[in-house]
């Protein structure tokens, strides 16, 4: 079994690393956009650009299910990624987990990229899902690329001013671009009230590996032997990545 994984940067990392806790055996591609990226500040036509042709250097190595394990790319581009590869290769999107955060009542935050703040598709599981609870909107502008960039200062400035933008009675806090889940644990740092009861944080990277498996009809089975391989595409070029990045 192959599974293929792809985001401007290095934001697949928690989603890969389930995919592997689930089903060590598996083969994983890694593709994403070293060119291009940030896509959070792009137009919805250049997302969609750049995701199709990361996409298409995953789809050349056979993967039997794609996960689009990118926010900004999944709530802009999944249709045209469904037209070009369904039904032969089938894609898993990631869209900001705010179904599951409104259901405990809120307040709720969702931080994610000034691309998919506002967007109609993020509007849309807003109106669906979190009917009667208090949403607030949280841009996050540079987070996803200080994060990918491993940017120290940058990285606590950019949670430091979503923070301020975050209301002080929220509950639960939705992570809505992939990055994010890689610093969950300064996120929470930095919204979390002294007294308070502990904030609840919603990343997407476990149901999504979940979900991918039972798209392909395998069930999880995380004793199975560690013997998956992985295949690095940055931009469509061959790279490495060390082992531990998966763990
Ligand atoms: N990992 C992407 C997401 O989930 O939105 C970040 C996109 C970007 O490049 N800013």
């Amino acid at each position: 079994m192959k599974i293929a994984l792809m985001d401007s940067g290095i934001g697949l990392l928690p989603a890969a690393a389930a995919v592997r806790r689930l089903r060590p055996d598996a083969d994983l591609v890694l593709s994403w956009d070293p060119d291009g990226m940030p896509w959070g500040p792009r137009t919805p036509e250049d997302i969609t650009e750049r995701a199709l042709a990361v996409a298409e250097a995953a789809a050349a190595h056979g993967p039997d299910v794609l996960i689009v394990a990118c926010n900004t790319a999944s709530v802009h581009s999944l249709p045209e990624m469904r037209a070009r590869f369904e039904p032969d290769l089938p894609i898993i999107g990631t869209v900001p987990a705010i179904k599951p955060a409104a259901a405990g009542g809120g307040p709720v935050a969702i931080w994610a990229t000034p691309a998919t703040t506002g967007s109609p598709y993020q509007r849309g599981l807003i109106q669906e899902f979190a009917d009667g609870v208090t949403v607030t909107e949280v841009p996050c502008p540079g987070l996803a690329d200080a994060v990918h960039h491993a940017d120290e200062s940058a990285t606590e400035a950019a949670i430091a001013a979503a923070a301020a933008l975050t209301p002080d009675d929220v509950t639960t806090v939705v992570l809505g671009c992939t990055n994010y889940e890689l610093v969950a644990d300064r996120i929470r740092e930095a919204v979390q009230k002294p007294g308070a009861a502990p904030l609840i944080l919603h990343g997407s990277a476990g149901a999504v590996a979940a979900q991918a498996l039972r798209r392909i009809g395998e069930d999880p089975v995380p004793e199975a032997p560690a013997e998956g391989g992985l295949t690095v595409l940055l931009s469509g070029r061959e790279g490495v990545l060390p082992a531990e990045a998966l763990t």
